[in-house]
């Protein structure tokens, strides 16, 4: 028998054969080669057939491993949020004898992969999830969810069985750094906001959430020791609007959920300038003494503590004590910025200090573009933004960097001229401008070894809800985590616009407001997904 049909109609007839092991072979091969999945893995090997999802699949974890079984859990979560079955996760190593397994475990001693890679093998009956810590398995899960229709992103809208096409992929990033910022203080944004962009982040296999946590609009973080800076420098926003702001409570819950999602917080005060919210509460922390109004536009640059006076290394100590206690991972963001109402000689000084205040309380710095004429080392990260001679000085001192080139990598730029929302100082940039750069050819004089990441910054002056934050990030930040995590040689924006243009119902499916780039192929998820032809193995 010849005979061709559609997916949809083999979803039928696979039902009725899912009994017996033997009826396996009459599903349909599928080529995993077409599946888009960003960011693009290291290598992607099609074996053309079907793995089966259905309700007998058995989850498995290697006996005793307590972490990835957390990650097993999650998946099992996912598949019962969009299919509503109950999937079991069970300890084992081996594949069940009977209905198909996926097997979580570590690799072989004698095959090592990376510590965030993953190696994930699907054959017709077992799939196998191989990496060496949670966050590889954790990457790999979220390949697998991109290897699943879109509707594993909707509440009870993916009907079993569903069909997975076989092959090897083996995958890890080229950096450890992929990140974009949140500007809350331009624009207050809640914790139910950030924990969806967390979600998002997640989901393209980024791994650093940095939150610009203060500015001269607002002081977005409580402070016991001082509570002015939220009281008062917390009570407004850019155009006057009423603010906000997280308490201790807030932000550890934010850190614990971004921690689940194996994503690491950076906290970032901006100093010395950009400090107006700070000024306006307290006004010792003035040269004059004077407190400033509050401040509701989008200007830059006028405000800064005081330099000579004791009391601003008082409170940039408190202020640090505080925030770093709460903060897990390694990094404290001290800013920098256009202080340019700061003397150099003053800048200098001061940002030395506060560096050693950071470093008394356990965390490294970083800092944007102009830190790097403080007195550096190799344990500091310089974030380029705007000058080259800056990221090339901080180089020269041993520091790292944190590529946010301005022109490719600012996410709260205007599209093009039309865009409802965003800045344009530095753009417009499309989709194509986001994605065709590399951190390593950017600029003559660096090498990959002097780089830790990249970070997509999205500054909130033009931005209040959560739709806006998607249409700005969407889809842009896609195109960043990829240059974070794909080899140069395997990135090509011809190739990468189709990958994207297959990204559209999963990005639908998640409910993200993103933007239509005019740029990008975008397909109906039947074009490419759903219309497999099937041919009758038993005949050949
Ligand atoms: C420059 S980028 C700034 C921010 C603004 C941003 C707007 C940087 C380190 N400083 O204060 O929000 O431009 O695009």
């Amino acid at each position: 028998m010849d005979f061709r049909i559609s997916v949809l109609a083999t979803f039928l007839v696979g039902a009725l054969m899912l009994t017996t092991a033997s009826c396996q072979e009459t599903y349909p091969p599928t080529d995993m080669t077409r599946h888009s999945i960003i960011p693009r893995p290291e290598s992607v090997v099609a074996t053309n057939h079907t793995f089966v999802l259905d309700e007998g699949l058995s989850i498995r974890v290697e006996e005793g491993n307590e972490t990835f079984k957390k990650e097993a859990l999650r998946l099992a979560t996912i598949l019962k949020n969009a299919t509503g079955v109950d999937f079991d996760v069970e300890e084992g190593n081996e594949a069940a004898w009977f209905g198909n397994t996926l097997l979580l475990k570590k690799p072989a001693e004698n095959q090592p992969l990376p510590l965030s890679g993953y190696e994930l093998e699907i054959k017709e009956r077992l799939i196998t999830l191989t990496a060496s810590s949670p966050e590889g398995v954790f990457y790999g899960i979220q390949t697998i969810r991109q290897l699943l229709p879109a509707a594993i992103e909707k509440t009870g809208e993916l009907k079993t069985p569903v069909l997975i096409p076989t092959g090897i992929i083996r995958d890890w990033p080229q950096y450890g750094y992929r990140g974009m910022m949140l500007d809350v203080a331009r624009h207050f944004f809640d914790v139910s906001t950030v924990k969806r962009v967390i979600d998002y982040l997640a989901y393209y296999k980024l791994n650093t959430l940095h939150l610009h946590l203060s500015d001269d609009q607002g002081w977005r973080i409580e402070i016991e020791s001082w509570p002015n800076l939220t009281t008062h420098g917390g009570s407004t926003a850019v155009g006057g609007g009423e603010g906000g702001f997280f308490t201790k409570a807030d932000y550890r819950e934010i850190v614990e959920y971004a921690k689940g999602q194996h994503i690491t917080i950076v906290p970032e005060i901006d100093m010395p300038g950009h400090t107006n919210a700070a000024l306006s509460s307290y006004p010792e922390l003035n040269c004059d003494g004077i407190a400033p109004e509050l401040y509701t536009g989008t200007r830059v640059g006028f405000s800064t503590l005081c330099t000579d006076k004791e009391i601003t290394y008082q409170f940039v100590d408190d202020v640090v004590r505080e925030i770093a206690e709460m903060t897990p991972g390694p990094w404290f963001h001290v800013g920098g910025d256009e202080s340019h109402s700061t003397e150099q000689e003053d800048y200098e000084y001061f940002m030395n200090r506060a560096r050693a205040i950071v470093k008394s309380h356990g965390k490294q710095i970083i800092g944007w573009d102009e830190v790097a004429h403080a007195d550096l080392d190799e344990t500091d990260v310089v974030q380029f933004w705007s000058k080259e001679e800056n990221a090339l000085l901080g180089v020269q001192k041993g520091a790292k960097l944190l590529m946010s080139p301005s022109k490719h990598a600012y996410i709260d730029m205007k599209y093009d001229e039309n865009s409802r929302l965003g800045l344009d100082w530095a753009g417009p940039s499309e989709v194509d401008d986001a994605y065709t750069w590399d951190p390593v050819t950017l600029m003559d004089g660096i090498e990959k070894v002097d780089i830790i990441g990249v970070e997509a910054p999205l500054w909130a002056e033009t931005i209040e809800t959560l739709d806006d934050i998607e249409y700005l990030m969407f889809p842009r930040i896609a195109g960043i985590a990829e240059i974070g995590w794909t080899m140069r040689e395997d990135r090509r924006w011809e190739e990468y616009r189709v990958r994207l243009g297959q990204h559209r119902d999963r990005m639908k499916a998640m409910g993200i407001d993103f933007y239509e780039s005019p740029l990008v192929p975008w397909q109906e998820q039947a074009d490419y997904f759903m219309n497999i032809e099937l041919t009758d193995e038993g005949d050949e």
